[in-house]
């Protein structure tokens, strides 16, 4: 009993074993567009093996079937690079694979009740486009913030613009790390010069690039000027 007692509180949670503040450099987050899950699989391949530091999973007219093979697949891959993956939306399908954590938005649960859901140990991400809702979300028991669309974005996407000015109030008041999210390219990097942002995430410009591996480690450089 001692023993088994002294194992569990030696055990260190997926929280305590990623720095949050680094994981978050460059986010990719996926979108199937009509790729094969083959290519799909590839290309998020790639962009773990170039250099991205988290993974989102985001699906939305998916089966829940479909959503878990998926999670599975792209977690044996995550797996491989040590790279932690986040799923979108699903708890329960990030519990099933045992996910490093879930990301959620307006018209997912509420903040802490997704908290109470997964538990300490499992990070939580919320978007959060005002102030107001970054507040909250940082009391409710967030591990991070994504704030977007900071550009138009032809992803397809339920969101409002939020501009520069609004991310940088946000970074000001609360303590947990900021990513920005929305229609941002290598190109566009150098524009968060003094946002205090943690970290990019992106969709199209990574899933869509030529050659992932370039683009992947020509974004790596120009956040090396900027975070
Ligand atoms: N949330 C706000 S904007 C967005 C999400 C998921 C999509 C961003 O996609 P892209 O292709 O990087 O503009
Ligand atoms: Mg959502």
């Amino acid at each position: 009993y001692e023993m088994s007692a002294s194992l569990v509180g030696s055990e260190m949670c997926i929280r305590d074993s990623v720095n949050i503040t680094k994981v978050l450099k460059l986010y990719l987050v996926t979108n199937r567009y009509d790729y094969s899950d083959e290519e799909f699989l590839g290309r998020i391949e790639k962009a773990c093996q170039n250099g991205v530091t988290l993974v989102q999973l985001r699906e939305k007219e998916v089966t829940t079937h479909k959503y878990f093979e998926l999670a599975t697949k792209v977690k044996e891959i995550t797996d491989r690079f040590r790279i932690p993956l986040i799923i979108d939306d699903r708890i329960d399908i990030c519990q099933a694979v045992d996910a490093a954590g879930v990301h959620i938005g307006d018209n997912d649960l509420p903040i802490s009740v997704a908290r109470r859901l997964i538990g300490p140990e499992k990070i939580l991400g919320v978007s959060a486009k005002s102030v107001m809702r970054a507040t909250q979300a940082e009391l409710e028991g967030a591990d991070y913030l994504g704030v977007g669309a900071i550009y138009p974005t032809k992803t397809k996407v339920i969101t409002k613009p939020t501009s520069i000015e609004t991310l940088k109030e946000i970074t000001r008041t609360v303590s947990i790390p900021v990513i920005a999210i929305g229609g941002i390219k290598e190109h566009t990097i150098h524009n968060f010069k003094n946002t205090e942002i943690n970290g990019v995430a992106m969709v199209s410009e990574i899933m869509c690039a030529e050659n992932i591996a370039d683009k992947v480690s020509d974004t790596i450089k120009e956040l090396d000027q900027v975070l």
